[in-house]
């Protein structure tokens, strides 16, 4: 974990040291303290900070960031697809990490993100093998920067605390698209979720076994491959067998809708977003704390 001090923190967004100093000590930033009683901020609550307050962050390189601005200005969704698009095709690893770190410090969510440029770029890329001999090269090397654009990004939330409660989830058997829940696990954890990601190709009684195992309170399923007749999703078996668990299956992805049950099952929830997903995690995660907080007797 990185670790800044105030005036790092103040160089970087063109505020005084004492500022930030009085800030902390009035608790609008959580800090640890050094063996010699110095103040250190976490990176993750420094980013949180300047993306609640809108900060522009002046020179990244004094958090330890790689973010760029090359892109910030221009927020269209549209005009966001194409330079994601543009880079991603090129390879340029770098500067797309960079770029994306960019606009989440200039406080674009990171659903809004995902579901918007990030979606767009890629469906257009998963069409480049039709008529361009190197498209599944470049679909390759494309998704490869993705995942570790939405590793580093991972970095830079908060680390849940160990009452929070945990989603479990993963693409299913003979689905090995792995970006799905790559978003779902950073979007749950910047909410506030603590999350496990089981991946790509995941057998379905993993599902069940590893949210019995580590008591989740949600299990996602992103379903993107078109399943073969042999392995029909058996999304209405999967819901009952997690019945018995306070945990809603949550299902998404190209391939979920065509999957669901019928009837519907109670258990079962069908969404195509992660801005959706952000709704309906942000309602459990609500109720989840209610409860603990009535539990412990807080008022
Ligand atoms: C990257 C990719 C691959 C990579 C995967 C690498 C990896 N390990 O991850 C590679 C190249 C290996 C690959 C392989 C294949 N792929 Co592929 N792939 C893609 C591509 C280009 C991008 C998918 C992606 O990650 N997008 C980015 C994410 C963020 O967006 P998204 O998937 O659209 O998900 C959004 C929503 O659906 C939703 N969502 C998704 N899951 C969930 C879950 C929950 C709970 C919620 C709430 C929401 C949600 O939120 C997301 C953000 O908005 C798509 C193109 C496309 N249009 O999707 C094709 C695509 C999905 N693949 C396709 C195909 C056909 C294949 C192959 C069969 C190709 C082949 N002949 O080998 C294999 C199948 C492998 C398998 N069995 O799984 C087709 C599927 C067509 C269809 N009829 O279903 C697509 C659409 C390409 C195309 N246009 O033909 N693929």
């Amino acid at each position: 974990m990185k670790y800044l001090s105030p005036k790092q923190l103040g160089q970087a967004i063109g505020v005084s040291e004492s500022s930030l100093k009085r800030w902390i000590d009035d608790g609008q930033i959580s800090v640890s303290r050094t063996a010699g009683g110095h103040r250190r901020i976490e990176l993750p609550e420094a980013v949180r900070f300047v993306r609640q307050r809108g900060y522009t962050v002046s020179d990244p390189s004094v958090l330890g960031l790689t973010a760029s601005d090359d892109i910030t200005g221009r927020s269209d969704t549209g005009q966001l697809g194409e330079q994601f698009h543009d880079l991603l095709t090129r390879g340029k690893d770098k500067q797309f990490i960079a770029a994306v770190t960019g606009l989440y410090l200039a406080g674009h969510g990171l659903a809004e993100l995902i579901d918007g440029p990030l979606r767009t770029a890629m469906a257009r890329i998963g069409e480049l093998w039709h008529n361009n001999p190197d498209g599944v090269g470049i679909e390759h090397r494309a998704t490869d920067i993705c995942i570790r654009t939405l590793g580093y990004l991972h970095t830079l939330v908060p680390y849940p605390p160990e009452d929070r409660p945990l989603a479990v989830g993963g693409a299913p058997p003979g689905d090995i698209h792995l970006i799905p829940s790559l978003c779902i696990s950073l979007v749950l954890a910047e909410q506030g979720w603590r999350e496990l990601n089981l991946g790509a190709n995941t057998p379905w009684d993993q599902f069940v076994a590893v949210a019995e195992r580590e008591g989740a309170s949600l299990v996602w399923c992103s379903m993107t491959a078109e399943p073969s007749a042999s392995r029909t999703a058996p999304l209405s078996t999967l819901a009952q067998r997690l019945a018995h668990l306070p945990a809603p299956l949550m299902v998404g992805g190209r391939h979920a809708a065509d999957q669901m049950p019928r009837p519907p099952h109670p258990n079962l929830y069908a969404a195509n977003s992660m801005n959706e997903l952000t709704i309906f995690s942000r309602g459990l995660l609500a109720a989840h704390l209610a409860k603990n907080n009535h539990n412990n007797g807080v008022a």
